[in-house]
């Protein structure tokens, strides 16, 4: 996700290239068994995407969520099958569920035609195929399709962006605010244990006032890399506020939390960071304040309340120490 922030800064707009497509070099899964149609088809196409040809609907839906075709064209009669089964199976399927449909069909099927485009299928068309409108067609569903998948891209890059933490590439205050109500509300349902951990540096203003703000930040993300090989899939890791950083262990009673605060200290103590590219180490301590859910919380504010606490505690002792 970090690789992500910086990609989103500056480039082009994916959108205004979206829009600028001229729908052409798609992958094109044809399914048809008429040799007639498929020459027909088959050859206009070419000359403007990658098309396969599949005679067999059993083998098309295997290939096309192998394959990933921007587009099938499915006939409507087969041999043997119903190509209105085949596209209603290519839409419900999880690889080929945004693939863009057109159907090829007879005047006299339109009752068919009717109940695909019902069911999701984008469009069709009349035998006998006219070359100019199928081109037209396809193109039409394959820009729609790609820009589509543009704002779908997007969309999932702003929600990405939204949660992070630009500098240390960290979950943000905002995941964590909305994450931990649940992650919460499920250890108390179950009644089991969940662990809070407020991670903070000692006299980091210090090494911003020694070294500099840049070599400062170089620290804080070295900080938060390290602290990152302690996490397990469900744990949250977020950084909290400027050099505080939150770790949410659900599962976790007190000894194995204040095992965990007591081996990340230690590791971090043990190894200074290196920072301009390996030229300078600056060696850092952390204080960790630790808490568990009590059965009297009413939400994940105690909780968070509590790890504050006992960072504070941390502090005053003298620092370089986990406090609960
Ligand atoms: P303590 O041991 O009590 O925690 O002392 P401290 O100096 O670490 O604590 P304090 O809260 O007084 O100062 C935190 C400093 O962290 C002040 C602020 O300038 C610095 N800081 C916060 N965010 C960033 C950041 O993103 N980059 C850098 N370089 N410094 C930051
Ligand atoms: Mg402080
Ligand atoms: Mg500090
Ligand atoms: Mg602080």
């Amino acid at each position: 996700s970090r690789a992500l922030a910086t990609r989103e800064i500056g480039g082009p707009d994916p959108l205004v290239l979206a829009a600028a497509d001229t729908g052409e070099g798609a992958r094109i899964l044809l399914v048809e068994d008429r040799p007639s149609a498929i020459d027909r088809i088959g050859t206009a196409l070419s000359q403007h995407h990658h098309v396969t040809v599949e005679t067999d609907p059993h083998r098309a839906l295997v290939r096309a969520p192998e394959e990933g075709f921007d587009l099938a064209l499915v006939s409507l009669d087969l041999e043997g099958f119903d190509g209105l089964r085949l596209c209603s199976q290519l839409r419900s399927l999880e690889r080929t569920r945004n693939m863009a449909l057109i159907m090829i069909g007879e005047m006299h099927e339109k009752a068919r035609i009717t109940r695909g485009l019902d069911f999701g299928v984008n469009d069709y068309l009349l035998r006998p195929v006219d070359r100019n409108e199928l081109i037209a067609r396809v193109r039409t569903q394959v820009r729609r399709r790609r820009f589509s998948e543009t704002l779908r891209g997007a969309l999932q890059a702003s929600m990405e962006l939204a949660i992070t933490d630009d500098l240390t590439g960290l979950h943000n205050r905002r995941y964590l605010d909305r994450h931990l109500g649940p992650v919460f509300g499920e250890a108390a349902l179950h009644q089991k244990g969940l662990a809070c951990l407020l991670l903070d540096i000692d006299r980091f203003k210090l090494i911003n006032d020694t070294y500099g703000h840049e070599a400062g930040d170089e620290v804080l993300r070295a900080f938060a890399e390290r602290i990152r090989q302690y996490v397990r899939p469900m744990d949250i890791l977020a950084r909290y506020g400027g050099e505080e950083i939150v770790m949410v262990v659900p599962g976790a009673e007190l000894p194995d939390a204040r095992a965990i605060a007591e081996r990340i200290r230690e590791r971090i103590e043990a190894t200074p960071f290196a920072i301009d590219g390996g030229t300078r180490d600056i060696g850092v301590t952390v204080s960790v304040g630790v808490s568990v859910r009590r059965p009297t919380d009413s939400g994940p504010a105690d909780l968070l309340k509590r790890a504050d606490t006992a960072l504070y505690r941390a502090k005053s002792f003298g620092r370089n120490r986990v406090e609960a």
